[in-house]
């Protein structure tokens, strides 16, 4: 299939950090390159439009920027929609990841049944009244089960956009108490560090395949850098120690592209200003290359 690369260079969602510098990290890590040498045509749109932080000030610090982030997802799910109706794979780069709201409504709004698995050391599962922090970027996966302030959660006029058993959580080692609940409440499968190592990713996958695969009708990859340890991708918004490692993070993208189930992916919380000469926006560019099935021999 071929590939349409959108850029949302926004950190509205997680007070300004510099993952709004992401997309630019990424294309100068190569990104179309590395696709069209694994075998896709590829279209890259550039980047959507995104306000300043510096020029708005915070209305309600439950949810911090509400409206613009409200904006800019309305239109990725637009412009995700209309990729998708194009026949082509929708690749968005981030940003930070309350664009996941966007991208997953306009996915949903062809794959009623979607699936998605989330790599992260979060959860990103808070509401407005759990959120310790009133960042957005902590809450798009309770957004897109319909859970959250009614101007996100009716973005594309529908809710909600993802079903609790389509859901697979992986890497997770920061969870805050709200989410912790939340996520056992809802029976949301999450395979957090201990069983990494308990069990080991090849399982992990194994599992994560077989309990999507067949349910659902396609599933979308939400990739947070910061899964994976600082060590590796010191790059990222907000570093947690002793996370998933760059082989680790290989063998998923390899099972996954094995898989060959994929409608759509995101990449994100690339923060230039903490990274190491680029190094975690090229390994961003190697996960998707996995993901996209490019093989050494
Ligand atoms: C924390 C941090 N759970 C929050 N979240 C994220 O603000 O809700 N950091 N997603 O990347
Ligand atoms: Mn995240
Ligand atoms: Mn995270
Ligand atoms: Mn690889």
């Amino acid at each position: 299939k071929d590939i349409t690369i959108i850029g949302v260079p926004l950190d509205l969602g997680a007070g300004r950090r510099g993952v709004d510098m992401g997309p630019s990290a990424i294309r100068y890590a190569n990104v179309k390159e590395r696709l069209e040498n694994a075998g896709y045509h590829v279209k890259d749109l550039g980047n959507l439009y995104v306000p300043t932080p510096e020029t708005y000030t915070i209305e309600n610090p439950k949810l911090k920027y509400l409206k613009e982030v409200k904006k800019v997802n309305e239109e990725l799910a637009n412009q995700v929609k209309r990729i998708i109706e194009e026949g082509r794979f929708p690749l968005v780069l981030g940003g930070d990841h309350s664009i996941a709201i966007g991208t997953i409504a306009g996915v949903s709004s062809h794959y009623p049944n979607m699936g998605v698995i989330w790599f992260d050391a979060h959860g990103d599962i808070n509401t407005p009244e759990t959120s310790p922090t009133g960042n957005i970027h902590g809450m798009p996966l309770a957004v897109s089960l319909g859970k959250g302030h009614i101007d996100l959660v009716n973005i594309l006029n529908f809710s909600p956009k993802i079903k609790p058993e389509n859901i697979v959580i992986i890497g997770a080692r920061d969870l805050d108490k709200g989410e912790r609940e939340f996520i056992k409440t809802n029976g949301i499968r999450v395979y957090t560090m201990h069983e990494i190592d308990r069990i080991g990713m090849a399982k992990v996958m194994e599992e994560t395949i077989h309990y999507l695969k067949d349910k659902t009708d396609g599933v979308h990859l939400s990739f947070d850098l910061d899964c994976l340890d600082p060590n590796d991708a010191p790059g990222v918004g907000t570093p947690v120690t002793g996370g998933v490692t760059y082989r680790e993070g290989h063998l998923a993208m390899e099972m996954i592209a094995e898989a060959n189930f994929l409608i759509s992916a995101e990449f994100v919380e690339v923060n230039p200003i903490l990274d190491v000469r680029n190094r975690t926006a090229e390994i961003a560019v190697g996960l998707m290359a996995s993901a996209f099935g490019e093989k050494l021999l």
